[in-house]
């Protein structure tokens, strides 16, 4: 495409000017072409400065966010992987599952979701401009039953990827959220098609607050996003790139067993409910238990007040600390 080749070369000159003339004889077209390319990539947010007789100059592209970033992100770190982008879509699972005929492996990134999934009909809060909200779409040679561990997989990816980037600890409070200080950072939303010849689609659906500075009043108590929490400015490309290398090695190790036996300790080192009581609600029920940590299978491995070992299993319940949401 025209416009990523000009791209390409205004980022290989990146803050010096490349003069029209030069890109059109590069290239073989014209300066209106040029020119009219030049708009398009100023609307997708690059800085791009024109003067007369020197040319364009490519000013900043740090906090681009488009398909053609994340891609050359992933290249970077050997993962040659598909990305779809939009800038609005009600919900990266349900785009996700309307072009699975499509594909066997894509990332389906979007800069705001309208109707933004959480679990059991939950809503999740996709602002514009902040949030990494997206989906990995694969299918897995796994059996059925293992497919719930890879949510698991992906908090482990997602954690130590924030940890990388930012030299911080965060914690996993089980199964699928990614806390920091007690408030949530990232959800995960793991949803699977199947039939009898096993999975047809399995939709990893991640949000992470990102950059978000204001939350809806309702969330204020409950959400955190990493730039309140590190008052850093995060760069979503970097951030995704981190991410999916992370969960290449994690689920390399995931699909060896179909289970968590190679990942347990590394999970329970930050997993936030470890040796601590928690509440397991249930639809009418809220059972006051001692959380030991998980087993191989990624269930919750928990002492009821009569001494009974149980493992509980992430469709069941939901788990909320004794003082608060952790
Ligand atoms: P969950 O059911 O565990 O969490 C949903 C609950 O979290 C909500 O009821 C609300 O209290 C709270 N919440 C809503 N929005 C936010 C937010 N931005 N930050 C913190 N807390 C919030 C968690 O479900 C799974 C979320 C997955 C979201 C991704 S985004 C990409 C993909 N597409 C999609 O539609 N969903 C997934």
């Amino acid at each position: 495409m025209l416009k990523e080749e000009i791209l390409t070369i205004l980022q290989e000159s990146k803050g010096s000017f490349v003069s029209g003339q030069i890109l059109c004889n590069q290239l073989g077209v014209t300066r209106t072409a040029v020119w009219k390319n030049i708009l398009l990539l100023r609307k997708e947010g690059y800085l791009i400065e024109a003067v007369t007789k020197k040319g364009y100059c490519l000013t900043d592209d740090s906090m681009t966010y488009n398909a053609f970033e994340i891609t050359k992100e992933l290249r970077k770190s050997g993962l040659d992987m598909e990305v779809l982008f939009q800038n609005s879509v009600d919900s990266t699972n349900l785009w996700a599952f309307e072009v699975s005929n499509q594909y066997d492996n894509v990332l389906l990134v979007a800069d705001e979701q309208t109707h933004g999934k959480g679990r059991r009909g939950r809503s999740w809060s996709s602002l514009p401009g902040c949030g990494i909200w997206m989906s990995y779409l694969m299918k897995p040679k796994i059996q059925i039953g293992n497919a719930s561990m890879i949510t698991l997989v992906f908090a482990l990816a997602i954690a130590h990827a924030i940890t990388k980037v930012y030299e911080r600890r965060v914690e996993i409070k089980w199964p699928n959220d990614i806390v920091y200080r007690g408030k949530k950072i990232c959800g995960i939303l793991t949803e699977m098609r199947s039939d009898t010849d096993g999975i047809r689609a399995l939709v990893c659906g991640i949000g992470i607050n990102a950059n978000t500075t204001d939350f809806p009043k309702e969330l204020e108590s409950v959400a955190t996003s990493l730039k309140k929490s590190f008052g850093v400015p995060v760069s979503r490309v970097k951030l995704i790139s981190e991410i999916m290398k992370h969960f290449d090695v994690y689920f390399g190790k995931f699909l060896k067993t179909e289970d968590l036996s190679e990942l347990k300790a590394e999970y329970e080192e930050i997993l936030a409910n470890r040796d601590k009581d928690v509440f397991l609600i249930g639809e009418e029920t809220a059972q006051k238990v001692f959380c030991k940590g998980i087993n191989n299978r990624g269930e919750l491995v928990v002492i009821d007040e009569n001494r009974r070992e149980m493992q509980i299993h992430s469709g069941e319940v939901s788990v909320r600390g004794i003082y608060g949401y952790v």
